[in-house]
C-alpha cells in the first residue's frame, strides 16, 4: 500500500459557537458597528467570491495568473525543490496545483477554515499527484498560524520533517488584514518556514495601489455580484445569532481611501429600523453603516519592506505589465 495515495485531513479546534456570537454581538452594539469578513464566506458567499474572480472588473486573480504564468520559472528558480509547499486558504487548491509541475513541491499542505472544504479537492487532486504526499489542514490562521502536532507528525512520518518548506499566500487574502496583522501574520509563517530544512521562505501575491478609478469597481461590478457576496453576510449573521437582518434593507457601499490605502466594504441602512436578535436588538438609523472588510493596496517597496520587518531576507518580486499586482518571494 502506498501511503501518500491518499490525503490525509486534521481539523484543528474551531471556535465554540458562543464565542462566536459573542464576538458577532460585540461588534454590532458598538459605535461604528462592524462584522467580521470571515462571516462572508458560509458556502453561498464561498460561491459568490468565485463568481467574483470571474468578474470583468475583479482583476486580481487573472493578473496573478499572468504573473504565474510568465515568471513561474523565475519563481521556481528562488524555491528549493522538493519543499513542502504549505498553501494558505487553499479553496479549490487550484492555484498551487498549477504551479506544481514548475515548483516540484516534495509535500503539499492545503490550509483551509475547514477540511470538509478541502475534501473533495484534495481526493482529486491527489488522483493526479499519487505520489505527492497532501495534508488537508482545518484550521483558522487568521489569528494564530502555527503547524499542529499533528501536522509535524504527519510531515515525520512521510520524512519531511527536514525538508524546507514554502508558505505560499496567493490571492491578496493578506490585503484582508491590517499593516499590523500582516506583520504578524508574516512573522508567524517565518517561525514556519524555518522549522524545515534550510532554503524555505514565502511566495505570497499582494495587490498593488493604483488609482481609484480602477480599484472601485473590482469591488462594485456592474452586475452586482460583489453587492450580494456583502448582503449574503446578513444572512450568515442571521443563522450564527438567530438574527432578523433583511438584506433588502441595506445598501452595498465600496470605495477607496486614499490615505489609509485601503478599500473599505459597507451595508448601509436604507431607512431607519431595528435589528433583533436572541438576547439583543441594535437600532440603526437611516444611512448607517456597518463596516464589513477592508482591502489593503500595497506600495511594491511597502511590502519589500513589511517582510524585512518580519525577519525574511531580501524579497524578489514579479508584477504584470501594468503593476497592478504583485507576487512576493522572501527567503525565510
Ligand atoms: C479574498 N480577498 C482577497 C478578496 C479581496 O479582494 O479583498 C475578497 C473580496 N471582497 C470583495 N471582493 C473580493
Amino acid at each position: 500500500l502506498n501511503p501518500s495515495a491518499s490525503p490525509t485531513f486534521v481539523q484543528v479546534h474551531l471556535e465554540d459557537t458562543g464565542a462566536v456570537q459573542a464576538e458577532l454581538v460585540a461588534g454590532l452594539i458598538g459605535t461604528g458597528a462592524r462584522i467580521a469578513p470571515k462571516f462572508l464566506y458560509d458556502a453561498l458567499g464561498s460561491r459568490l467570491f468565485d463568481a467574483i474572480t470571474e468578474l470583468p472588473e475583479y482583476y486580481p486573480t487573472r493578473t496573478e495568473a499572468s504573473i504565474f504564468a510568465q515568471h513561474g520559472q523565475a519563481m521556481a528558480s528562488r524555491v528549493a525543490p522538493g519543499s513542502v509547499l504549505i498553501d494558505l486558504g487553499a479553496g479549490s487548491c487550484a492555484k498551487a496545483a498549477g504551479l506544481f509541475p514548475v515548483l516540484n513541491p516534495g509535500g503539499y499542505v492545503a490550509v483551509d477554515i475547514s477540511v470538509d472544504y478541502l475534501r473533495e479537492a484534495l481526493g482529486t487532486l491527489q488522483d493526479r499527484h499519487p505520489d505527492l504526499p497532501m495534508l488537508g489542514l482545518g484550521q483558522d490562521f487568521s489569528k494564530t498560524f502555527a503547524l499542529p502536532d499533528a501536522a509535524r507528525t504527519w510531515l515525520s512520518g512521510r520524512k519531511l520533517a527536514r525538508a524546507p518548506r514554502t508558505v505560499f499566500y496567493p490571492g491578496s487574502s493578506i490585503g484582508n488584514f491590517s499593516p499590523e496583522e500582516a506583520l504578524d501574520l508574516l512573522r508567524q509563517a517565518r517561525v514556519v518556514c524555518q522549522s524545515g530544512g534550510a532554503g524555505g521562505g514565502v511566495l505570497i501575491g499582494v495587490d498593488l495601489v493604483k488609482p481609484a478609478g480602477l480599484l472601485e469597481p473590482a469591488y462594485d461590478d456592474s452586475l452586482g455580484v460583489t453587492a450580494a457576496f456583502n448582503r449574503n453576510l446578513l444572512l450568515n449573521v442571521n443563522r450564527w445569532l438567530g438574527a432578523d437582518f433583511q438584506p433588502a434593507e441595506w445598501a452595498h457601499v465600496a470605495f477607496f481611501d486614499a490615505e489609509l490605502s485601503r478599500i473599505e466594504m459597507h451595508l448601509q441602512a436604507r431607512a431607519a429600523l431595528t435589528v433583533r436578535w436572541t438576547g439583543g436588538e441594535r437600532r440603526f438609523a437611516e444611512g448607517e453603516r456597518i463596516h464589513t472588510e477592508n482591502a489593503w493596496k500595497w506600495r511594491a517597496e511597502d511590502f519589500s519592506a513589511l517582510l524585512q520587518e518580519a525577519g525574511f531576507g531580501p524579497a524578489s518580486h514579479w508584477t504584470d505589465a501594468s503593476s497592478w499586482f504583485g507576487v512576493f518571494w522572501a527567503p525565510a
